[in-house]
């Protein structure tokens, strides 16, 4: 036997089976498929809470909820959606994809791995406990604080909120653990000859999101830690009447949030950037350019937290600084987009549905990025601030901008993923009934937020109806359309068209993303580079 075959009988010897094949796994693939399917139970949970808000928003008048009930499943629905489902389905792809794109055996770290996301389930056994709790006698009253749990409410909610404080804890752990582990892994385990200014764009945006979960995450993690303390221990950070300032929890958490942001976008940038030059066949324009617009969006949105608090009586220089700040933003962003667009020119297109994706993010997500200008604009911001605007804003910021983005990477990799292609009608009658559906649930609430509608508030006044009944059953096709898209992963793992590996007849320089053998459930191989 050779050295190779020798190897290969005791990594044979090794695998773990049945249970332990999973939750001990230490293996990159079998990870990211467990974040993913995390994912998509979180996207589900966030989901029905949407559709619970527009529910009840659909008339004037409170029928479902109560006004407590409301805020808490505002709260759940955010939390649910960043920290369940966009930031675990990234973190699946990045798992799957990072080794194979940069010729690694494995992530270099794991264990640490496996670690990571078993942090993720716990989290979440929390985060429905922070929900449940307020519902037995005793338990308090529900966190009505929005996911921004700023006080002095959330220094008043009941033990719920303690819940969530850990909620929180654990999600902060389990995204550093990953992002180290990527890091390391994309700097230390690059196959030769595979230089940094070599890497698909993909790799790139994680390791810029890497970078960037590490430097907030602590931030978020101590801030809420304070507020445990000022809840429990007699601390008075934020507590006006012990000599602490409310107004300094809002500076960490968007310290934290506004990064958190671009962690949300990123990945799903590079997700974009490759599936336009693979259905363009060419490389990817402006490619250096695209990888430092990625690390200036890192570098700038550091430091522009504050332009959600233009409204707490910052210095007129202060406010000044954070408006400008934030519009320099658009311009790496743009430059992005721009590469984007000119990798399509003259390229030989074809339209299937990750490409479909693709476009429509450039259309709706700069849509979002305009509306974005809008909100950063003081004497804008100071009107918009906290109407439905803002929510119409952000949606359309993070639903094309960071989910659209990982479903079309679903389409665009799921053949790889699972040796099996995708029914493409089905893909496209997907992407059609939730573009549609999306655009009509949250066209109308720019409309409401100007004529004044405030957010996070369960009833309206009878002025909002017409455009509130548009957004609540624009919001049912879309949150519906999901069950399409529930379909056809099912239908993809359980077989089909066998997938080759050159699926997408890749563009030059790319094939090679494709070029290893699509398995599911096996044990990674290092892909030849070209
Ligand atoms: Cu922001």
């Amino acid at each position: 036997m050779t050295n190779e075959a020798v190897l290969h009988s005791h990594i044979e010897h090794a695998k773990p089976t049945g249970w332990r094949r999973w939750v001990c796994s230490t293996n990159h693939k079998d990870i990211g498929t467990m974040y993913m399917i995390f994912a998509l139970i979180m996207l589900f949970l966030g989901g029905a809470s949407a559709l619970v808000i527009r529910a009840e928003l659909f008339m004037p008048g409170i029928q479902l909820t109560s006004p407590d009930l409301y805020n808490s499943l505002v709260t759940n629905h955010a939390l649910i959606m960043v920290f369940g489902a966009v930031m675990p389905a990234a973190a699946g792809m990045a798992n799957w994809m990072i080794p194979l794109m940069i010729g690694a055996q494995d992530m270099a770290l794991p264990r640490m791995n496996n670690l990571s996301f078993w942090f993720l389930p716990a989290a979440a056994i929390m985060l429905v406990l922070a929900f449940i709790v307020p519902f037995i006698p005793g338990g308090g009253t529900m966190v009505n604080t929005g996911w921004t749990l700023y006080p002095p409410l959330s220094l008043q909610v009941g033990m719920s909120m303690d819940f969530l404080i850990f909620t929180v804890h654990l999600l902060g752990i389990s995204s550093i653990l990953a992002s180290i582990n990527i890091i390391v892994t994309i700097l230390g385990n690059r196959a030769p000859g595979m230089t940094l200014m070599k890497m698909p764009i993909f790799v790139w945006s994680w390791l810029v999101t890497a970078f960037l979960l590490i430097l907030i995450m602590p931030i978020l993690a101590g801030a809420v830690t304070m507020l445990l303390f000022d809840r429990n221990f007699g601390t008075s950070f934020f507590n006006a009447a012990g000599g602490g300032d409310p107004v300094l929890f809002q500076h960490l958490f968007w310290f934290f949030g506004h990064p958190e942001v671009y962690v949300l976008l990123l990945p799903s940038m590079g997700i974009v950037g490759s599936i336009i030059a693979t259905f363009s066949r060419k490389p990817l324009f402006g490619y250096r350019s695209t990888v430092f617009s990625m690390m200036s969006i890192g570098l700038i949105g550091m430091l522009v937290w504050a332009h959600h608090q233009y409204t707490i009586g910052m210095s007129l220089g202060a406010v000044t600084y954070f408006m400008i700040g934030t519009i320099l933003i658009s311009i790496p962003v743009g430059l992005m987009i721009f590469n984007f667009i000119a990798t399509m020119w003259r390229g030989s297109m074809t339209f299937e549905t990750p490409m479909l994706f693709a476009i429509g993010i450039i259309l709706m997500f700069s849509f979002g990025g305009f509306t974005g200008v809008m909100v950063a604009v003081i004497p804008g911001d100071i009107q918009y601030h906290d109407s439905m605007f803002v929510v119409a804003h952000f949606h359309y910021a993070l639903i094309p901008g960071a989910l659209f983005g990982l479903l079309a990477g679903v389409f665009y990799w799921i053949p790889k993923w699972t040796g099996y292609m995708y029914d493409e009608k089905l893909g496209k009658l997907f992407f059609w009934t939730s573009i549609i559906g999306f655009n009509l649930t949250f066209f109308p609430q720019h409309f409401l937020g100007l004529a004044g509608m405030p957010r996070r508030i369960v009833d309206y006044n009878l002025i909002f109806t017409e455009f509130n009944v548009i957004s609540s059953i624009g919001s049912f096709i879309y949150g519906l359309s999901h069950l399409i898209f529930l379909y056809i992963i099912i239908k993809t793992i359980r077989g089909g068209k066998k997938a080759d590996g050159k699926v997408w007849e890749g563009a030059k320089g790319l094939e090679w993303e494709l070029s290893s053998p699509p398995e599911f459930h096996s044990w990674s191989k290092t892909p030849e580079i070209k």
